[in-house]
């Protein structure tokens, strides 16, 4: 299984990289990743798990966080109405998203990041998002709210953006990262 040893942190430069495309239909290698690292996100939210193994909890996962330039996220978090999205998407891509945009109260937070960023990142209050699934499923989802949020920070980690180039004003120590050692 998959635990924090395995997350890349910032300073690695594959977290700048701009992921590739997965050839379709995936190969067993990439559906084991796409496994680990869905498995990943649910042990993270499972307190005991969590607790065992030190991990702390994400409600996503974009492969270059474990060191793979691959266009694959991992998704678990409850939308609006307490069901739980959970899922894999190869190549996801926002093909519209509304105007308005929105915000988390707290800022983000990063698997990848070893600090408080403070600031507030603007996200699209709403988008669609295309992908296919681990079973190979070619989906089209409409999303609002926390769900929303989570997909474009995933699909940001797929083009190297991380949540804190977003944060308008933040001064420059903070979108610095530090050099790889
Ligand atoms: C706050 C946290 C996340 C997404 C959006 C807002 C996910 C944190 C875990 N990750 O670093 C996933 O890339
Ligand atoms: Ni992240």
């Amino acid at each position: 299984m998959l635990t924090m040893k395995d997350i890349v942190r910032e300073g690695h430069p594959v977290l700048r990289e701009i992921a590739k495309e997965v050839t379709l239909p995936a190969s067993n290698e990439d559906k084991e990743i796409a496994q680990k690292m869905i498995e990943f996100v649910i042990n993270s939210q499972d307190p005991d798990i969590a607790d065992q193994y030190g991990l702390r909890p994400g409600i996503g996962l974009a492969a270059p966080q474990i060191g793979i330039s691959k266009r694959i996220i991992a998704v678990h978090v409850p939308d609006e109405r307490d069901e739980l999205i959970s899922a894999v998407l190869f190549n996801p891509k926002i093909v519209s998203h509304s105007v308005e945009e929105t915000h988390l109260e707290n800022g983000e937070g990063c698997l990848s990041v070893d600090r408080e960023v403070p600031g507030l990142v603007p996200r699209y209050a709403r988008i669609t998002v295309k992908g296919t699934t681990l079973e190979g499923q070619d989906i089209s989802w409409r999303l609002k709210g926390l769900p929303a949020i989570v997909f474009q920070h995933e699909i940001d980690h797929l083009n190297g953006i991380m949540f804190y180039d977003r944060i308008q004003g933040l001064d420059d120590k903070f979108k610095k990262e530090l050099p790889n050692l």
